[in-house]
């Protein structure tokens, strides 16, 4: 097995944070003297859940390395939770502690106070104490990240080391990482596509990571004309908004940015389909050929189109070594052709243990020892494609999974609200956006504009419905269930 941090180049440059730089050893310094300090004496933190709350930096590689090496179960938050999100994910868990960047302190403090939560920084915690770190076998959980579903509330996704570690190797492997790899870190880091794709991958490979606090195209795309890096992985809304924000660029510029694309060895798409016209148009910006991929919170990246080969336009490729991939069709035979749509089911090592504390539906997300998706796919001259999935429920919004029922749920208690329908309508720049058709109580009115302040502490903002209707009744089928795809026509 791979290590986590690759040790075997201790003066390379692991993170670059703004101005500041780290190299491996120090990386792993670091990482140690927290683990110790997170221990404060005892052999093993034997799974106890941590949770941290903090963006891209060297902290955040701190905190997750070192409670993996503290023996106990890393939990990262969404910077941009409301706090009752945060609640969720720290009482559902049974978190013990927090480890929050100093902006963040203020802003969960008060929640860990009232659930008598320990909260710290990483630099409170770094000790100098030279005990022993315990060993923690790699069948020993890791990670918890939550995922959003058919559920009204998140379920936490437990990936154990050894789970981790293949869905690292599988991609270092498969898109040929290497040590001389730089790769920008913009992507959220309480998802697997940041966390495993991005950050674990470059480190483990012994690779460069630019760690930015967020989505910043003026800075990136100068780092790119600076030819940078070699590697970029992102979400399709991210290429449309790199081709948006070019065409209000001068010639010039536009030019020595996308030859920083096109020196690149690799652009990876993933976490929503990739539109057709976007791969075109990125290919005529830049000459790069994106390698779309397809993956899920509980199973890492399961399919991907080749490195070396053809890659297609609006496909997602074939499965990646180690991954076991069948397609099951509704009545529950198994697809032996192509051009036969079918749920895609996985078996692999990099497919996920438990949902936390639910054993219920970690059962019933498996059939025969077979993950099942939930994503519908096609093979089609030797290629994958995903066609949609099984529930609308599920919207995928800028590459975040979002559930309606989540966020009708939120909406129900807005004073003006009776009923609630949430749908997720094609969107060119998010892929999906929320929208909400609402039955008004009371009186007064409704627009998107007073529904968005009302959101604003309920929920995150990027699940804050983007489109409003207001109608006299939701259409329900004979069981008085919402028919949702004829909601849709009201907002073309
Ligand atoms: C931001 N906004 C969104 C949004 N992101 N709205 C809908 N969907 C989203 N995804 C809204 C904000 O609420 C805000 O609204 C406005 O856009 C500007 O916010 P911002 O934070 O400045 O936006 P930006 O930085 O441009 O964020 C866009 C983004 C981000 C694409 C960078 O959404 C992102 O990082 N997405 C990636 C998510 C991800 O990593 N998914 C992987 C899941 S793992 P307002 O109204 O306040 O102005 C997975 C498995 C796999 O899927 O296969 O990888
Ligand atoms: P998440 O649960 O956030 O990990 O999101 C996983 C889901 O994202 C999958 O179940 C798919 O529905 C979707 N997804 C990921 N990659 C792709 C892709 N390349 N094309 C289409 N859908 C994708």
């Amino acid at each position: 097995m791979r290590d986590a941090i690759n040790t075997t180049l201790p003066d390379k440059v692991a993170l670059v944070e703004g101005d500041r730089v780290f190299t491996y050893a120090e990386v792993d310094s670091r990482v140690a003297r927290f683990a110790r300090g997170l221990l404060a004496g005892a052999s093993d933190l034997d799974e106890a859940r941590v949770a941290f709350l903090i963006p891209a930096s060297v902290d955040y590689v701190t905190a997750l390395h070192g409670i993996w090496r503290a023996g106990g179960i890393a939990i990262p938050l969404n910077v941009a939770s409301a706090e009752s999100e945060w609640e969720h994910c720290l009482t559902s868990t049974g978190v013990t502690r927090v480890i929050a960047g100093e902006p963040q302190l203020s802003a969960i403090r008060a929640l860990c106070n009232r659930l008598s939560i320990d909260v710290n920084t990483v630099t409170d915690l770094l000790s100098d104490a030279d005990s022993a770190l315990p060993v923690v076998s790699t069948d020993r959980r890791a990670l918890i990240v939550f995922t959003s579903g058919t559920t009204s509330k998140p379920k936490g996704v437990v990936t154990t080391h050894a789970n981790v570690s293949a869905q690292i190797s599988t991609l270092i492997d498969a898109w040929e990482w290497r040590a001389d790899d730089v790769i920008p870190l913009f992507l959220p880091l309480h998802h697997v596509h940041g966390i495993i794709n991005v950050l674990s991958c470059a480190l483990c490979a012994g690779a460069t990571v630019h760690a930015m606090p967020k989505l910043d195209l003026p800075t990136l795309c100068a780092q790119v004309a600076a030819d940078t890096f070699s590697v970029f992985m992102a979400v399709p809304t991210i290429y449309v908004k790199l081709i948006d924000y070019l065409e209000t660029l001068e010639d010039q510029d536009v030019e020595v940015i996308c030859e920083g694309f096109a020196n690149m060895r690799l652009n990876v798409s993933g976490s929503a389909a990739c539109p057709v016209e976007v791969f075109g148009e990125w290919q005529q910006l830049t000459g790069q050929v994106l390698l779309e991929r397809y993956g899920m919170t509980e199973i890492g990246m399961a399919l991907s189109n080749p490195y070396e080969g053809e890659r297609r336009a609006g496909y997602v490729g074939q499965p990646l070594p180690g991954v076991a991939v069948q397609l099951v069709e509704e009545e529950g035979g198994i697809v032996t052709e192509e051009g036969v749509p079918g749920e895609i089911r996985i078996k692999s090592p990099t497919v996920f243990l438990e949902y936390w504390g639910n054993a219920e539906a970690t059962e019933a997300s498996f059939s025969e020892g077979w993950f099942c998706t939930g994503d519908v796919a096609v093979i089609e001259d030797g290629y994958y494609r995903i066609m949609g999935r099984s529930s609308v429920d599920i919207i995928k919004s800028g590459g975040y999974k979002l559930s309606a029922l989540e966020i009708e749920n939120k909406l129900l208690a807005h004073p003006q609200i009776a009923e609630v329908a949430v749908v997720g309508i094609a969107d060119r720049t998010w892929g999906e956006a929320v929208a909400a058709v609402v039955v008004r109580k009371g009186d007064g009115d409704m627009t998107l504009e007073t529904l968005k302040a009302w959101c604003d502490g309920h929920l995150s903002s990027y699940k804050v419905p983007k489109q409003l209707r207001v109608v006299d009744a939701l259409p329900r089928n004979a069981m008085g269930k919402v028919m949702k795809p004829s909601l849709k026509p009201l907002f073309e």
